[in-house]
């Protein structure tokens, strides 16, 4: 007999996350099926969204292949039935608090940081870069994670070191910089651009890093389609662009300048959306999301 989700302690949400108790050691990770967009969650939800991406942070820890939080499989006896698919049993460690993130292409705060500074986080990069153009070698960008809401704040290594230790900090850097090669590499060889990305990592009682939270989904990273790819330009998002397009389409009547809330999407931009999530799914692992696990 499963149990319900009423016997766990609700310990804190994220945007389209929620995370329970289940006991001193044992946390569950819930995926929601909400999405966001220029800040907002939207509204409908995607429907098996959340299943999706932890099917992907579930392929990506094992293909990775590094000591990882999970304390169980999808199927794990201790997630409420109706969330089967959707959960992940984890470890509860000490997180370092560093937010980990990885950059092998210019775009978003990294763009903006450098146009500004000609560096990212304290990484001079060669000048005469544009949007989306490919860094010579991937950079470690570390942030500090803001209030809930709020973005998170890029900082350079050294400020990384002053949080947690010059020690620790380089076997971020080293950590993140290896996995996310491993990442982009299995990728691009499915024909995706895994542009940047942030991991968060825990530690065990002896120190040793534990790659945690979701791992190379696309809301921890940014997926594009390598076929399209088109540097000088912002690059459509492989998972969000159908969503995008929309609501900065005459069709949908919102203006993002605006304080509105933005209107709900139509049913065939959130099929579209599910189809899109499912195929990065499905490339990526070269595993059909027929065969993953739905409410026991
Ligand atoms: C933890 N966050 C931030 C959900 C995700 N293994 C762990 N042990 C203890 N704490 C955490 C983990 C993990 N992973 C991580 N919060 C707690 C990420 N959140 C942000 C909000 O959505």
């Amino acid at each position: 007999m499963r149990p319900a989700l009423d016997s766990y302690t609700f310990v804190a949400s994220g945007k389209v996350r929620e995370i329970y108790q289940i006991d001193s050691d044992t946390l569950l990770m819930v995926a929601s099926d909400r999405i966001s967009a220029y800040d907002f969650v939207l509204s409908p939800e995607i429907p098996d969204k959340g299943r999706i991406l932890t099917a992907m942070s579930f392929f990506w820890f094992d293909a990775l292949g590094v000591p990882n939080h999970l304390a169980g499989g999808p199927d794990d006896e201790r997630i409420p039935a109706e969330l089967v698919g959707r959960s992940m049993v984890v470890h509860k460690l000490p997180m370092v608090p560093v937010e980990c993130v990885a950059r092998g292409y210019l775009t978003g705060s990294g763009l903006i940081d450098y146009n500004k500074t000609g560096a990212v986080c304290g990484v001079v990069l060669p000048s005469g870069l544009h949007e989306a153009d490919k860094l010579p070698e991937p950079i470690f960008t570390p942030a500090t994670k803001a209030e809930q809401g709020d973005h998170d704040e890029n900082i350079t290594f050294e400020q990384a070191a002053d949080v947690v230790g010059t020690d620790l900090a380089e076997s971020l850097r080293t950590a993140t910089l290896d996995i996310y090669g491993r990442g982009a590499d299995l990728a691009a060889g499915r024909g995706i651009i895994l542009a940047d990305t942030k991991f968060e990592f825990g530690q065990t009682p002896d120190g040793s890093l534990v790659l945690a939270d979701e791992v190379l989904t696309p809301d921890s990273s940014r997926y594009w389609d390598a076929a399209s790819y088109s540097p000088g330009h912002v690059q459509p998002s492989f998972d969000k662009q159908i969503v995008r397009n929309w609501l900065t389409s005459a069709a949908s009547g919102w203006d993002r300048s605006s304080d509105d809330p933005p209107p709900s999407l139509p049913a065939d931009v959130v099929e579209r959306t599910r189809a899109r999530y499912i195929e990065a799914y499905e490339l990526i692992s070269q595993k059909s999301f027929d065969d993953w696990p739905d409410h026991a």
